[in-house]
């Protein structure tokens, strides 16, 4: 009774070992022994080596494998096993996915047909299941960060994440590097002064520039393009459709009229459609940070939008705080040059908060980490939606922990260095997550919602809702191949990872419409997407852009120096340069965007799964399939692009990641 076995290791540097490795197959009737395999020149990174396990008895049919690394002498170093495949002595093949580190615990693997909880036929296999929820339940616990704040990962530091879930060698030591080049470089040419003179100093300090970055320097005043970025620019997620004036925000015809087409009145453009409202009151009554003992100034806007027949975005409106009264006028783009600007870049910082905590920081980020803790602890390996997910979790945990030491913490990024500081940041937060709804990550339902169905011009919209078909059918057919609604409901895997997603993201919010059970695939599909699309294109759409369009200061301003304006024809050119952020926070805050904005090595761009989890026919065909309507859609993206006079690329297949690792 031979059973050939082929052990591949990973191709990742360090994956290979000179330990001595132990094999045990174990089947319904009996179990190999511990056998060793002798490789005499050890596993190298990428090998694929083959050896034969004698058994003198009938195994029956094969259920598990166990693999164990002892150390030699020179001590144990860890060993990336790839997989394993067995070759029955009736010449059946079996896959036995593994990817992962090994040190010296023993590991068992199930081979790689997926299976639902209810459909297990073997209680070995059941309780082979169970045991390893239960180890993973140990090595993934939830953690409570603050009140109000969706839970994250017990673990402090990236070493005390489990090894098959940390950056590998490679991506460690990138980013260790490339965040040191990006501070010298910034820092070599940083003028050793607190305020500005001139913004054409700012300009010496942009080293790198893409195309984009040289047009914001150039375009950051122009209305049209302060319009554009509402759809098309780092965050398309604020702009509503406004069909009727909030009461705080007494904009009149008359103020506006001279900004519609003759004749045209405000009343008549909302109900044609084409007004939009930016409304910041998640800022509201928050008190600006001290940095260095100067008092740094938040504002909570509201902008009134317009869109022309000219297919521009413009805006016709300006409120920088959300008590409407003789204090705090509407500024308007008629208003004297300074007066209008200063207006508009407290816009920009309220954008600054919105964009980077609610919907980079909390929508993307921290729910990418209630995903994968959720998917740690709920879904064993061989469940399909594991290992669906499984690569849509690739460095997640470990980014996280990083950003919240880096740039959240109380002597992080924020506190040191942006106007909204650590308590209002932290206020803030709670207040977004309150108005974390499931509508509003469902990209479909939150265009419907925000009324912006035919805003012209519009292609984080048009590339998102491609996607989000393209990402549905491919979960449909993935899942409705294991699944038939009755599987859903019996499910009680899937449905206590729900749970954990609601209470742990949501914190049980009632108004949140989320989900509080599935009980068809149709439902769980939209969820999965919603998922997937989260991390892999969410994130793209509001990370990518952030050195392009956060890369010139003024139009991206972490922090303003001066109080917003009470009154109007008071701004001088040296009111703008006064109320931007000090020399070191901008400096900073560069690094910061060029830092993470940086392409990286060992990067899966989506739908590129290289390790096999499926083995079965038809969800490798589902994969191939996806690749397929992936590059369909970047070729439509890149051939639009050539007509536009800034590209929108931020929603390409290729420039997306399956997770979020930066
Ligand atoms: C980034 O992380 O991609 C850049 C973040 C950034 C850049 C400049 C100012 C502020 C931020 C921020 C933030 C909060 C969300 C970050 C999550 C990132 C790992």
């Amino acid at each position: 009774n031979d059973y050939n076995i082929q052990v591949v290791t990973g191709e990742i540097l360090q994956a290979g070992t000179f330990n001595k490795i132990y094999i045990k197959l174990i089947g319904t009737e009996c179990n190999s022994g511990q056998q060793r395999l002798k490789a005499p020149t050890g596993f190298w990174p990428g090998s694929k080596l083959s050896f034969t396990v004698s058994c003198t008895a009938n195994l029956g049919t094969l259920l598990l494998v166990e693999l164990e690394s002892k150390a030699r002498m020179i001590g144990l170093n860890e060993w990336f096993c790839a997989e394993v495949m067995v070759t029955t002595p009736k010449g059946e093949e079996l896959l036995f996915p593994c990817h992962r580190w090994l040190g010296s615990e023993r590991v068992v693997l199930r081979d790689s047909v997926a299976t639902l909880r209810h459909k297990e036929t073997s209680p070995e296999l059941l309780a082979h299941r169970q045991e390893s929820l239960k180890a993973r339940r140990q090595l993934f616990k939830w953690s409570i960060y603050a009140d109000g704040i969706p839970h994250t990962v017990h673990a402090e530091f990236p070493c005390n994440l489990p090894p098959e879930v940390r950056f590998s060698f490679t991506k460690d030591k990138e980013f260790v590097f490339s965040s040191a080049v990006a501070f010298m470089k910034i820092n070599l040419r940083c003028p050793l002064k607190f305020s500005w003179s001139s913004l054409s100093e700012l300009d010496t300090l942009v080293c790198r520039k893409t195309d984009i970055l040289e047009y914001v320097q150039k375009n950051w005043k122009r209305d049209e393009f302060f319009g554009y970025q509402f759809l098309n620019g780092l965050n398309p997620m604020m702009i509503k459709r406004c069909s009727k004036l909030p009461d705080n925000f007494p904009v009149t015809s008359d103020m506006v009229s001279s900004f519609l087409p003759m004749g045209s009145t405000l009343e008549q453009e909302m109900e044609k459609g084409n007004v939009f409202l930016c409304d910041y009151e998640r800022l509201r009554g928050l008190d600006g940070n001290l940095i260095c003992k100067k008092q740094q100034y938040l504002a909570a806007p509201l902008c009134l939008l317009f869109s022309t027949p000219q297919e521009t975005l413009v805006p016709i409106a300006i409120q920088l705080f959300q008590e409407a009264g003789p204090e705090n006028p509407i500024f308007l783009p008629s208003d004297s040059e300074h007066d209008w600007l200063l207006a508009k870049m407290f816009v920009r910082n309220a954008e600054f908060n919105e964009h980077e905590l609610n919907f980079h920081l909390l929508r993307t980020h921290l729910l990418a980490e209630i995903f994968t803790v959720a998917t740690m602890r709920d879904l064993p390996a061989a469940h399909p939606l594991f290992k669906l997910l499984l690569p849509h979790t690739r460095f997640t945990l470990q980014i996280n922990i990083m950003a919240r030491k880096t740039l959240i913490s109380s002597y992080g990024y924020f506190p040191k260095f942006t106007a909204i500081g650590n308590d209002s940041m932290m206020e803030f937060l709670q207040r977004a997550v309150l108005s974390l709804t499931y509508s509003s990550l469902c990209l479909p339902d939150d265009i419907k919602e925000r009324g912006l169905e035919k805003i012209p011009n519009f292609y984080y919209r048009d590339d998102g809702l491609e996607l989000w078909k393209i990402i549905f059918k491919f979960v449909n057919g993935i899942l409705s191949y294991y699944y038939t609604d009755s599987d859903v409901q019996t499910d009680i895997e899937l449905q206590a990872w729900l749970t954990s997603i609601f209470q742990s993201g949501f914190l049980e919010n009632p108004h949140a419409g989320f989900p509080k059970s599935f009980s068809t695939v149709e439902e769980l599909v939209k969820f999965v997407t919603m998922v997937i699309f989260t991390v892999s294109a969410q994130h793209a759409a509001v990370n990518n852009g952030q050195f392009d369009y956060g890369g010139w200061m003024p139009n991206f301003p972490s922090s303003l120096q001066q109080a917003p304006p009470r009154r109007k024809g008071l701004a001088t050119e040296h009111t703008v340069s006064d109320t931007l952020p000090s020399v070191s926070s901008t400096v900073n805050t560069m690094a910061i965007v060029y830092l993470l904005c940086h392409d990286t090595c060992d990067r899966y761009a989506l739908g590129n799964y290289p390790e096999v989890h499926f083995s079965e026919e038809i969800p490798q065909k589902q994969i191939q399939q996806f690749q397929t309507d992936l590059l369909q859609i970047e070729k439509k993206i890149e051939t639009r692009n050539k007509t536009l006079e800034l590209p929108y690329t931020y929603m390409s297949p290729q420039n997306m990641n399956n997770s979020i690792t930066i």
